[in-house]
């Protein structure tokens, strides 16, 4: 079997270049996409920093949005959907509110609050696995938007705890790793095994 997720040999096929998903994404005119799960070990890698923002970065960032909005998620990190590039897009409003998509590009905490805040996390990656996590309730961030221009934004609440787990993905951290490791290898063992009997 081979190592990528088959979305990243399909895109990377496109092009002959692993370096260009971004152009493979926008040329094969891609929407929603795949959402790699637990145990793929693509899940575990850094992502890189993404060096210019251009119409192919915007494009794998909108098909992040409607895959997230699809799924339906708060948040997703690129390499979420197989391509590890450090781009996250966000949207925690209310369901019954206007729409308020966030995309960051090369996010980076600035600084974090003093007080912990416990929240009960999932993520798409890790379907039907709730953690609770105590992270610090306040945030600062740096990232580079749509547009290429720097920004910093003060977050608070669910936003906060959402920037921190996506960049966490960046990072190739997961909420499984706030877990101890009895707890951590009994979910990594289920999913192994799901995936050997999806296999059969
Ligand atoms: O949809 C998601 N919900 C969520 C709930 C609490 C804390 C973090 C999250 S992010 C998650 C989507 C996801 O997996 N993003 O990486
Ligand atoms: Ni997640």
């Amino acid at each position: 079997m081979s190592a990528f997720h088959p979305a990243v040999v399909g895109l990377a096929r496109c092009v002959c270049q692993v370096d260009r998903p971004f152009l493979c994404a926008y040329l094969s005119g891609m929407a929603k996409l795949p959402i790699i799960t637990l145990p793929d070990p693509l899940l575990r890698t850094q992502s890189a920093p993404i060096e210019r923002v251009d119409d192919e970065v915007r494009q794998l960032a909108d098909s992040m949005l409607e895959t997230m909005y699809a799924a339906p998620g708060i948040g997703l990190a690129a390499i979420q959907v197989a391509v590890p590039r450090r781009l996250v897009v966000l949207d925690v409003s209310d369901k019954d509110e206007p729409r308020n998509p966030l995309v960051m590009i090369n996010p980076e905490i600035v600084s974090l609050g003093d007080t912990l805040a416990p929240y009960e996390e999932g993520c798409l990656s890790i379907p039907d696995v709730l953690v609770d996590i105590d992270r610090p309730s306040t945030v600062r961030v740096r990232y580079v938007d749509r547009y290429g221009k720097s920004q910093e934004l003060d977050a608070a609440g669910l936003l906060a705890t959402a920037i921190q787990h996506e960049v966490d993905h960046l990072d190739g951290r997961l909420i499984i790793d706030f877990l101890s490791r009895l707890k951590r290898d009994i979910v990594v063992r289920r999913f192994k095994k799901q995936l050997r009997s999806a296999k059969i």
